[in-house]
């Protein structure tokens, strides 16, 4: 079994029952001129992600593995977005992408260089855990899932919150410090330093190329 270099200690996954989660890779929250930056965020904080990322999704595609995707963002009426949030602005808005964080607008889609394939499931989530309101634990259960490596934006927001309700949910969670973001350089250090903390309390943390060396090592 692939087994990779991680903290508090060595991560080891069975390929047939390991998804790759991708969260919200979104435009509006990663391209200069979105929702992100508009908010007066550094955006390139995130945009990092995008390469050692889409060379991991390369590595595991290429292995015929599982990856699911998710999308925040809500129905064009607004139906599905709680008061509490709307009331904090934004969302529904015009921002110079569409209307932010709605489906079917160009800015809610995912970047380019990460684009689903035909197969991929791509979960849209009106919160910011991938769990709440979704069928992700059905589509789980059908690929057999016990572990899920994690990637995304952002750290301490969307990402935590889903490997929060996972690891509950009894998935181990590793989560690869080179494809998560955060507009805040303290915030992803001290979002990945919780996750791997006592003993690994709600997950482990490692970086990419450990995991594709993981996988290369086991053919
Ligand atoms: N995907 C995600 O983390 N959504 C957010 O709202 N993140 C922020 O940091 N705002």
């Amino acid at each position: 079994m692939p087994t990779v270099d991680a903290k508090p200690a060595p991560f080891t996954f069975d390929t047939d029952s390991t998804v790759l989660l991708v969260i919200d890779m979104q435009r509006d929250f990663l391209l200069p001129g979105g929702f992100g930056e508009s908010l007066g965020n550094d955006v390139s904080q995130l945009s990092r992600t995008i390469e050692p990322l889409s060379v991991l999704m390369a590595a595991w595609r290429a292995q015929n593995l599982p990856i699911i995707h998710t999308r925040e963002g809500h129905e064009p009426d607004l139906s599905d977005c709680p008061p509490s949030k709307l009331a904090r602005g934004g969302i529904g808005e015009q921002g110079s992408f569409g209307r932010i964080l709605i489906r079917g607008e160009y800015g809610h889609d995912i970047v380019d260089e990460l684009q689903p394939l035909p197969g991929e499931p791509v979960i849209d989530k009106p919160g910011k855990g991938a769990f709440y309101a979704t069928d992700l634990a059905d589509i789980l259960d059908k690929f057999g899932t016990k572990k899920l490596i994690v990637t995304g934006v952002t750290t301490e927001v969307c990402v935590h919150t889903t490997v929060r309700e996972a690891n509950d949910r009894g998935y181990d969670c590793l989560v690869l410090a080179d494809c998560v973001g955060s507009y805040f350089p303290e915030f992803q250090r001290v979002g990945l330093e919780m996750i791997a903390a006592q003993g690994g309390i709600f997950g482990w943390v490692a970086d990419s190329p450990a995991v594709i060396a993981a996988l290369q090592e086991q053919k």
